[in-house]
């Protein structure tokens, strides 16, 4: 109780101190400031202004200080483009890219398309549609010389195939026959849907009602805005009455996923085809035979005469903002590869540097520091790769908060680094040193690997969050990078032999 007292009794002369303090140097400094204001208005006015430009000049400096080391700088707004795509605008991307070393060659491969094709200036028409709805069998109805696969087994059209065809108002069309999606290649359904991207209007064709998957293969068209006829094939195979309304359920779902509200958005065709029969002769033998049903695509031709001619202009904005947009995501590809590939160089710069220090050192100590050029070079470096625009508070508290994480997980780095090195024959009893060197770089090793995953996932440092995701995962990363330190070290090393 007598101690609490006299803890108070202290408190309160500190504050009455602190006051007595604070009002002295009020007064002090008010009095300095008007003796030299007074002094500044009865002398020449050019001083005055000296004066206060000096003034202003260091208080500007003093706010753009601060602001630089405590305001968070935001990356730049071209990181959510809103708009659309702007051919400009996916050229400077590439333009930057490409200064930056990351490899654009497939982006600019679909721009250079786009460019080919704009030039011969005629409409794409993409046939899309599950395995063996009917779109080869379409195009020969369409262009009967096509030499198109046709197959009663599905999956028959294995890559892109173009085949020309004359509206009725003369337009140059470009028909692209696409692998039906659905069956058992991830990559063939990846291809259609690039191909279906890169065209001006995607003729979807189903058999029958929707299936689950080919509603989400819709939505997702339309939502790129994609034009699109709905084509209903094998409309031979269903009686008038199960045509229609098999025909208002197929409208129905177009209008609930986004598309156009019009009729002439579905239609009901039959692409023909061929079938089997069996054949029964006037002997009596009986014989396999293959013959053509007849065709009956009429509606679908009026249907796209009447789009092709009304929005020619628009059909090509929208061509070229899906193809800038496919472009875009072909770059991003590629940044993500050229990140991938550049974090992993930065942060095995660092750890090797890290082991050569270490290995320079007069006598090893037990602490393992890393904080220091080596952690803020590597932390910053990362940042600028992922677009994160630290401010130097943050790096050096990020490397603080680590540093302590670090600390407790020596025993364990230590242990796992003599272990490793242990792997290698021919190191015989393996010298303090050594194990230290490998050590320190396993920290840094598992500090830019977890830095690398926060980035990723954040796209900013947060320093707390980054600490936490380094001692969640320094365990892992210690073994899984032991290895390969433990051969940098020794290859590092004078005495590996
Ligand atoms: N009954 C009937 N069968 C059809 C019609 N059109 C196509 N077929 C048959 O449907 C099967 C598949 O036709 P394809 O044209 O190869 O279908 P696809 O969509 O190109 O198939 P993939 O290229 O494998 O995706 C064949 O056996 C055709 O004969 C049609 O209008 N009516
Ligand atoms: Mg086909």
């Amino acid at each position: 109780m007598k101690l609490d007292r006299f803890v108070r009794i202290a408190i309160g002369l500190v504050v009455v101190l602190v006051f007595i303090i604070a009002i002295a140097t009020l007064l002090f400094v008010t009095e300095s400031a008007l003796n030299v204001w007074d002094r500044l208005v009865t002398g020449p006015r050019l001083l005055l202004y000296a004066y206060v430009a000096v003034m202003v000049g260091l208080v500007v400096a003093a706010t753009w200080l601060v602001f630089r080391l405590v305001i968070r700088r935001k990356p730049g707004p071209s990181m959510k483009p809103s708009a659309p795509l702007s051919s400009e605008e996916i050229a400077r991307r590439l333009h930057d890219a490409d200064r930056d070393g990351v490899d654009t060659q497939r982006a600019q491969a679909e721009l250079r398309q786009l460019a080919e094709r704009q030039e011969a200036g005629s409409v794409h028409l993409c046939f899309f549609g599950e395995i063996s709805a009917g779109k080869s069998s379409l195009i020969k109805a369409l262009v009967p010389t096509a030499s198109v696969s046709i197959d009663a087994v599905g999956g028959s059209t294995v890559d892109i195939r173009h085949y020309r065809w004359r509206s009725g108002e003369g337009t140059q069309i470009l028909l692209t026959d696409v692998p039906g999606t659905a069956g058992v290649d991830a990559e063939l359904d990846a291809m259609a849907e690039e191909e279906a991207r890169r065209s001006h209007v995607v003729l979807f064709v189903c058999d029958g009602d929707l299936t689950r998957a080919e509603k989400k293969s819709m939505e997702w068209l339309l939502a790129l805005g994609k034009p699109l006829v709905l084509v209903l094939n094998k409309s031979d195979r269903y009686s008038p009455q199960e045509q229609s309304v098999l025909m208002q359920r197929l409208f129905d779902h177009l209008s609930d996923l986004g598309g156009e509200i019009r009729q002439d958005r579905v239609v009901a065709v039959s692409a023909g085809g061929q079938s089997d029969v069996i054949e029964r002769r006037s002997d009596g033998s009986e014989q396999a035979a293959r013959r053509s049903r007849p065709a009956d695509i009429g509606v679908l031709v009026v249907a796209l005469n009447k789009l092709l001619d009304g929005e020619r202009a628009s059909l090509d904005t929208k061509r070229d903002r899906a193809v800038f947009e496919l472009a875009a995501e072909k770059l991003a590809e590629a940044e993500i590869q050229f990140r991938e590939q550049r974090s992993q160089q930065i942060v095995r710069n660092a750890t090797r540097k890290a082991v050569i220090g270490a290995m320079a050192a007069v006598s090893p100590g037990t602490d393992i520091i890393i904080q220091g050029y080596i952690g803020t070079t590597m932390t910053r470096e990362l940042c600028k790769l992922y677009d994160a625009a630290p401010r130097d508070l943050d790096i050096e508290e990020f490397l603080t908060l680590s540093q302590s994480r670090a600390g407790r997980a020596v025993p364990l780095t230590l242990a796992v680094a003599g272990n490793g090195l242990k792997a290698f024959p021919g190191i015989g009893t393996v010298a303090g040193g050594l194990v230290h060197a490998v050590a320190y770089g396993l920290i840094f090793d598992a500090l830019g690997r977890s830095l690398v995953q926060t980035l990723k996932k954040r796209g900013e440092l947060m320093p707390a969050v980054a600490a936490q995701e380094f001692e969640d995962t320094i365990g892992e990363y210690i073994e899984t990078g032991v290895e390969q330190v433990a051969k940098l070290a020794l290859d590092q090393s004078p005495a590996k032999d």
